[in-house]
């Protein structure tokens, strides 16, 4: 009896060894420790063994069945550490989630929101407008004649005789202006497309257009506004130099330069050794541009400006080259 004891002892010792699952493991415990198990078998049948054999062969039966459950308990724990961690059909619930990438605002759309918030704060109010237009209020209304060479099929893209896609955001103002009565205060933000596309051009790019009317608005209230929009932009010292200009829809019509920001007015290769940087458009409305709207031109007067929102990004962070907008690299528009 000693001899089967250590020969299922031998056998059961290798069949654990090579268990390769937890299933076989079961199955292995079953055989010889189960109810019918070969060891509880020899187990429950001691008392009928002669007397002389029952301590010694119980004793060894008990010393093999807790070896036997030593071991399966062993295997059990190493089997634990191989199981493969994805199986067929299986998620792993306590994976950590995947990172996704933060994006950020486009710095166009940065800058857009900084000039906005800017003008907010002096008491404009947004107003926006269709991107396609009729003519009247892309060029008829803001006093441009047919002649005019901004209506040149080079520069507008044109739908129809009638619509095009606005040229710039001015129409936004006519259509406001139309619809509402003096005193008016407001910005016009915007995708504006001319047919136009080299280093410095792109067919579509973005404007910010600013109106006010009321009783008695000056050139010197309006210097006061652009002022304090280029110091809140760029620095709270920048100086600007005003510069006689044409504008079919202002009269008298000025540029607006600031002191080059990157030379701070010595003179480089950015400002062409001027020290000055051109950075918008204005003027007091033409009297025309009133009366096509029905404004009453003795009792009203009234300021407009313009800006290209890239150009202004591109100095307020010194990016030379304007095409890096249109690219959409993540490692340009993640620096802003
Ligand atoms: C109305 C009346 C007048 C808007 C103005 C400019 C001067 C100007 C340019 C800046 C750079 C266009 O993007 S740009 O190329 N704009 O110089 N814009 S005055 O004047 C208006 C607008 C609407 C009813």
């Amino acid at each position: 009896m000693k001899e089967r004891l250590h020969q299922i002892r031998r056998e059961a010792t290798t069949l654990i060894e090579e268990a390769e699952d937890e299933e076989s493991l079961e199955s292995l415990r079953i055989k010889y420790l189960g109810r019918k198990g070969e060891l509880t078998t020899i187990l429950k049948g001691v008392g009928t063994l002669p007397p002389e054999e029952r301590p010694q062969v119980g004793k060894l039966a008990n010393q093999f069945k807790k070896e036997i459950e030593e071991a399966i308990k062993a295997k059990k724990k190493a089997l634990l550490g191989t199981r493969p961690l994805r199986k067929e059909g299986w998620v792993d619930l306590t994976l950590p989630g995947r990172n996704l990438p933060l994006g950020r605002l486009h710095p166009i759309t940065q800058v857009m929101r900084e000039i906005i918030e800017c003008f907010t704060k002096m008491g404009f109010s947004v107003a926006t407008g269709p991107e396609i237009e009729l003519d009247f209020f892309n060029f008829e209304a803001l006093n441009i004649p047919p002649e005019h060479p901004a209506r040149d099929m080079q520069d507008t893209f044109y739908i129809s005789k009638e619509t095009l896609l606005r040229t710039h955001t001015s129409p936004i103002q006519i259509r406001t202006m139309t619809g509402a009565r003096p005193p008016l205060r407001i910005i016009a933000p915007g995708k504006v497309y001319r047919c136009d596309s080299d280093v410095t051009h792109t067919p579509m790019f973005h404007q910010v257009e600013g109106l006010l009317v009321d009783r008695g608005v000056s050139f010197a209230q309006l210097k006061g506004i652009l002022t304090a929009f280029a110091q809140a932009i760029f620095h709270r010292d920048t100086r600007l130099r005003f510069r006689p200009s044409f504008f079919p829809f202002t009269e008298p019509s000025a540029e607006v330069d600031i002191e080059c920001v990157i030379c701070k007015g010595a003179g480089c290769r950015v400002c062409s050794d001027t020290g000055w940087i051109e950075v918008l458009g204005c003027g007091l409305v033409h009297p025309q541009v009133f009366r096509n709207v029905g404004y009453d031109t003795e009792e009203f007067s009234g300021f407009a400006f313009g800006l290209g929102v890239e150009r202004i990004t591109m100095l307020k962070y010194g990016i030379n080259d304007l095409r890096l907008f249109f690219e959409n690299d993540i490692r340009f528009l993640g620096q802003f």
